[in-house]
């Protein structure tokens, strides 16, 4: 037993502290928001920490590879889930495309991964998930504390219901699922009726996707991703790349051929290695693809949405 205690002992060193919900963090979620700390207080009081919040965040779709990730996001029923959120708002969807230069497909294909275009928004209560990780998951407990301080800033600010407002294990809201670090900062009242309301309002979620990804370097007119056919011997090609570190030209110097039409051969982008159904896959991701991995940091996120919103387009 005591050789137990031991053995359990070394094998968690050195010990990860779980944070204290401390008075200096509910005089600085006071201070943040303009609540008062008895009303910071009686909310934490009743935040839970959830089992299954901290098992969830430890299985990240993310983590598989492209050929058992795509199928989750292009399956027939979410294409065509596509269509009809399209034919449902075209207009915000026009306005938005318009206004910030981001498709309408592609804003769509981000709220069709997301929730399903709002249909799976999250079953967790926000104030749990953001208390259970910020307080019980010390790997990125700093993080989810600061999107806890701004939660209740948002709170404050969109007059939510702190208690009542529902979002993913990881605290994110509505259809494009903004963690409140984002809502704060991105939310645009699309609909103009005085909220920024990403939960209840679709054309505000709309409005709202499109200024995140304009805000992250979205290109009007510029394509995502397109493929590539690589040379043999095939070039070493790190994996996970994201970010644009060469022009198109010099792919094409590398012997990869461009699918597709053209591309002027200026234009910033990377090359993107997949394990596909068949094997490696190559893409020439540009300014466009790296915005959307700003959303979620993965480049197989960033490919499900092209994909789908290719899908959904066609
Ligand atoms: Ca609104």
């Amino acid at each position: 037993m005591r050789y137990g205690i031991v053995l359990a002992l070394l094998l968690c060193w050195p010990p990860l502290q779980a944070a204290e919900v401390d008075a200096n963090f509910i005089r600085e979620a006071a201070r943040q928001s303009g609540y008062t700390e008895e009303q910071i207080r009686a909310w934490m009081a009743q935040a839970e920490k959830k089992t299954s919040i901290l098992e969830a965040i430890s299985r990240p779709a993310e983590g598989k590879a492209w050929k058992d990730y795509r199928p989750i996001f292009l399956q027939p029923g979410r294409v065509e889930g596509g269509r009809r959120f399209m034919q449902v708002h075209h207009l915000a969807l026009r306005r938005a495309e318009n206004q910030y230069g981001v498709p309408a497909e592609i804003i769509t294909a981000i709220i069709g991964v997301e929730t399903r275009y709002g249909r799976h928004a999250g079953r967790y209560r926000v104030l749990d998930a953001l208390y259970t990780l910020g307080f019980h998951y010390p790997k990125r407990g700093e993080f989810f504390r600061k999107q806890l301080l701004a939660l209740f800033k948002l709170a404050r600010q969109q007059g939510l219901d702190v208690l009542a407002l529902k979002g993913s294990y990881a605290g994110a809201m509505g259809y494009g699922q903004f963690i409140p670090t984002s809502y704060l900062e991105y939310a645009v009242d699309f609909d103009e009726d005085g909220h920024a309301d990403l939960l209840g309002s679709a054309e505000d979620a709309i409005g709202s996707v499109a200024h995140y990804l304009a805000r992250h370097g979205w290109q009007r007119n510029q394509p995502v991703i397109r493929r590539l056919r690589p040379p043999r011997p095939v070039p070493v090609v790190k994996p996970r790349k994201m970010k644009p570190d060469t022009t198109v030209e010099a792919i094409l110097q590398q012997g990869f051929v461009l699918e597709g039409a053209p591309l002027p051969g200026e234009l910033e982008a990377v090359i993107v290695r997949l394990k596909g159904q068949r094997g490696d896959e190559y893409w020439l991701g540009t300014r466009n693809f790296y915005a959307i991995t700003r959303y979620n940091h993965s480049p197989l996120y960033a490919m499900a949405v092209s994909q789908l919103a290719e899908a959904i387009a066609q």
